[in-house]
């Protein structure tokens, strides 16, 4: 068999669906063997950095590697912040990139990178296969590094020459490996350390978004009593209307949610790594913190937990409920008092009728038209924070965000991606006119498949996250403004449909007849960043 039939054998074996990409002429090998797949769709790109952010959110959504592809040199390079999204955001992704021969090449060093050396910072494995006997193998490899906990990047590359060898290896068993569970004598410890606590507080990080660890942690929350908080990546695990959600702690320091944090004698983190944001800064002998995760902490300046349980996260949960009885010495009196105020600041402005619209209209209004199972997709920019804070996620998985790499451009590809995963629930991507257009080429993509999908465009005409800090550090606004394409005219130009949002009454009907109707919706709408200010740090006046 050509070792690329054999290659694409190996990831029909291990269930990949779709390929994302764009192929160049050292991949058409891979091509031609792809063709004759009936299990996997070519999803063909305009970039392959949105190739790579389809691919990293495939696999953030499912658990199982998203897969991309890419040609050798410009290619492979244009992987780069793709590849660096999936490791930070511990998304299971496979890029596959071609090269010229390695036994001859007549093309001297033309187009020549040294992609797997490249790749090395931003990968968890890196290889380039040599012979075609060894496919199986390291494509099995590949899957098995990608997913397994902290999962992340893994590339391939897969030379010319190679991918027409002819070989006779067998495809490479999948195994099913157990994730190791907690040792028992770091349970007890962290059981005996949470019921003699006074005030003891559940952080939820992005680790904790994985299959199975909700109903755990949901049923922890309603067993023990114990409030919770979450980090931007992990919202939505345990449903942010429970009445012991406080809050979201998209800032680091100074939001009223600090009030809590700093009353905190105990903070349980299932989840966080310092990959993500802070939450809150440790402080030398302040705070206790019981670190709960599938790997160690890394040592940190700003967190050093005291104790840490490493294992499976759902497990651990688990086996601490077993052991934790509710403590009448536990005290809550005060975070409650904390969630009351925090429920009346993030109610303010929600039904602003002011225009170009209120950041928090906006957020309102986009949770009033989604329904729970929806899922929203955010680029980054500075209502991120207005969505972390104020937009109650109801289930996993549905507040798609980058609290990890951060990067702009990726809201686009990862709605794409989860209409690719989810074609039955609402997907809306929400992005600023600036990271928008950073990827805004994938529109055509979009509408050639066929998707049926809301764009949200936040318009300032300026990188109004980075307006803010400059207004924060006491600098003139200047050198961050531009000027926009005609949005609705720029839909239409790719078979899409534009709409443009005159009265802050008009976003919320106009996002509901677009989530309702089939096809392509691109939405502009102006808003007003002027309340920014209110986010900037100033000095907490805690509740008494
Ligand atoms: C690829 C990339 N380039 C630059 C940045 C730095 N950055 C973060 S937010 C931002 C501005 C975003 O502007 P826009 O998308 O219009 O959103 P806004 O903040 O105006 O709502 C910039 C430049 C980044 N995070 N990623």
């Amino acid at each position: 068999m050509k070792a690329s039939d054999l290659f694409v054998r190996a990831l029909e074996h291990e269930g990949v669906e779709f390929l994302f990409g764009i192929p160049g002429e050292e991949n058409l090998d891979l091509l031609e063997s792809l063709r004759g797949s009936e299990q996997i769709q070519l999803i063909l790109n305009r970039h392959e950095q949105a190739a790579g952010f389809m691919a990293a959110t495939y696999g953030r959504l499912t658990g199982k590697t998203g897969v991309c592809l890419a040609t050798l040199g410009p290619g492979a390079t244009n992987f780069v912040t793709s590849a660096a999204y999936a490791q930070l955001g511990a998304m299971p992704m496979l890029m596959i990139t071609g090269q010229k021969p390695i036994k001859s090449s007549k093309q001297g060093q033309f187009q020549i990178v040294d992609i797997v050396e490249m790749m090395r910072p931003l990968t968890k494995y890196t290889h380039q296969i040599v012979s075609g006997d060894s496919v199986p193998s390291r494509v099995r490899e590949a899957f098995r590094l990608a997913e397994e906990e902290r999962p992340g990047a893994v590339h391939l590359e897969l030379p010319e020459d190679i991918a027409c060898e002819d070989t006779d290896t067998p495809l490479f068993p999948k195994d099913r490996v157990r994730r190791p569970i907690p040792e028992e004598k770091a349970i007890a410890q962290a059981a005996a350390l949470i019921e003699s606590a006074q005030s003891p507080l559940l952080l939820i990080g992005a680790g904790a978004n994985r299959k199975r660890t909700s109903k755990m942690l949901f049923n922890f929350i309603r067993d023990t009593g114990i409030p919770f908080f979450t980090t931007q990546m992990g919202k939505g695990v345990v449903d942010e209307r429970d009445p012991l959600f406080l809050g979201n702690a998209a800032l680091s320091a100074n939001d009223p949610l600090h009030c809590a944090i700093d009353r905190a004698d105990l903070i349980i983190n299932v989840g966080h790594d310092v990959v993500e944001k802070p939450p809150f800064f440790m402080e030398a002998d302040s705070l206790q913190v019981i670190h709960i995760n599938f790997s160690s902490a890394s040592v940190d300046p700003v967190y050093f937990p005291q104790l840490e349980v490493i294992g499976d996260i759902g497990n651990s949960i688990w086996q601490l409920l077993l052991r934790i009885n509710r403590q009448k010495t536990w005290d809550f009196s005060y975070f409650a008092k904390v969630k009351e105020w925090i429920d009346e600041i993030r109610a303010v402005g929600n039904d602003d009728p002011g225009f170009p619209i209120a950041p928090q209209r906006l957020v309102a209004d986009v949770r009033r038209v989604m329904s729970d199972d929806g899922i929203i997709c955010l680029d980054n920019g500075v209502y991120k924070i207005w969505f972390a804070l104020n937009y109650r996620a109801h289930q996993p998985n549905t507040v798609l965000l980058d609290n990890a790499l951060a990067t702009m451009g990726a809201g686009l590809p990862s709605a794409m991606a989860a209409r690719l995963v989810e074609p039955d629930k609402q997907v809306m991507a929400i992005c600023g006119d600036g990271g928008f257009m950073m990827n805004s080429q994938e529109l055509e993509t979009a509408v050639r498949l066929g998707m049926n999908l809301v764009v949200l465009i936040l318009r300032d005409d300026g990188y109004g996250m980075i307006k803010w800090k400059q207004a924060d550090m006491g600098f003139a606004d200047w050198g961050l403004d531009y000027g926009n394409p005609d949005f609705v005219q720029y839909a239409a130009s790719y078979g899409a449909y534009g709409h443009r949002i005159g009265a802050a009454d008009e976003l919320l009907p106009t996002m509901r007849e677009s989530l309702a109707a089939p096809g392509v919706h691109l939405i502009e709408v102006p808003v007003n960043y002027a309340v920014n200010q209110d986010l900037l740090e100033k000095e907490l006046v805690c509740p008494a």
